[in-house]
């Protein structure tokens, strides 16, 4: 019996299940809580990795960096992983090291952005928003295309034209450029505060190409409003854990100052054997009465 792919669950999910669901993540632990609480998937985000260094996300972070945070994460569960490559690290040279690594490190896809390198963070206000020529950006998608092993190995071009104020024509033609050079889904952004230029944009969108959506500016978009469009096949919570993180420390650390010590706050988070249980600590002490003597 052949065991199925990464890649393969996850195409077979957004086939059988019609949306898949993937939080983003940025270290082992919160991908394993992502895949306890019932997602499809891990986002293995840039944003996040950069937040956790207190840096922005504007290409500072390496992609050895972003690459042992994924293998350290694929280690440690089992859910497909979409990595985040943002521009795939420089040219279509750059992204065809980036796909080697990434698919040997267990992704089971990745997206590449059309803007160029170095990129700045997309949902930041009045951000400086440069796209590649479509003809580049074609090269680099179809260098990804090629350098895959696995033909299940998903590519996802993320177009970036309604981030950058280019307008839904061309968003339009990008997605269709990018799906004829051979990407298997149409990532599209925005950072309009309602799901309007989304909706539109998939209403108008007649390609072959399963679109992917990162809802964060525009969160009154469930999954029954997704469905309802007919062509989103994932969406992905592109900053739900390093956002959940802070404020969660913020309130704990805020507290103990508050308070002038532990004592409130203890019964407010998860107890010490709760991290011992997510470290898996059960298997040393079934190591130590197997194998110690
Ligand atoms: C990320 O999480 O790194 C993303 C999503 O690329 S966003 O920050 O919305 O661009
Ligand atoms: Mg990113």
């Amino acid at each position: 019996m052949t065991t199925k792919s990464k890649s393969r669950i996850l195409r077979d999910a957004m086939a059988d299940k019609g949306l898949v669901h993937i939080m983003a993540s940025h270290a082992p632990l919160s991908a394993r809580l992502a895949e306890e609480a019932g997602f499809d998937g891990v986002w293995a985000s840039g944003f996040e990795l950069s937040a956790l260094y207190g840096l922005p996300d504007v290409s500072l972070v390496s992609m050895t960096q972003h690459l042992d945070m994924m293998r350290a994460m694929s280690e440690q569960m089992d859910l497909p992983i979409v990595a985040d490559i943002d521009t795939g690290f420089g040219n279509a040279v750059n992204v065809i090291y980036a796909v080697e690594q990434y698919e040997a490190a267990g992704a089971a896809a990745v997206v590449i952005e059309d803007k160029s390198f170095p990129k700045v963070t997309s949902l930041v206000a009045d951000g400086r928003q440069e796209l590649l020529r479509i003809e580049e950006f074609q090269g680099k998608i179809e260098a990804a295309c090629k350098t895959r092993k696995d033909p299940d190995f998903l590519i996802v071009a993320r177009d970036e034209a309604l981030i950058a104020g280019l307008g839904e024509p061309e968003a339009l033609k990008r997605a269709a450029a990018y799906e004829e050079a051979g990407a298997d889904m149409i990532l599209i952004h925005s950072k309009k505060k309602t799901p309007d230029e989304v909706e539109s944009f998939v209403n108008a969108w007649h390609g072959r190409a399963p679109v992917v959506i990162v809802p964060t500016a525009y969160p009154e978009m469930n999954a029954e409003r997704i469905r309802a469009l007919g062509k989103i096949r994932m969406v992905i919570y592109g900053n739900h854990a390093i956002r959940a993180s802070v404020t969660a420390m913020q309130k704990t650390f805020s507290a103990i100052i508050r308070d002038g010590g532990i004592q409130k706050v203890n019964e407010e988070i998860v107890s010490v054997e709760e991290i011992f249980r997510l470290q898996r600590m059960d298997r040393v002490k079934a190591h130590e009465r197997a194998f110690l003597r």
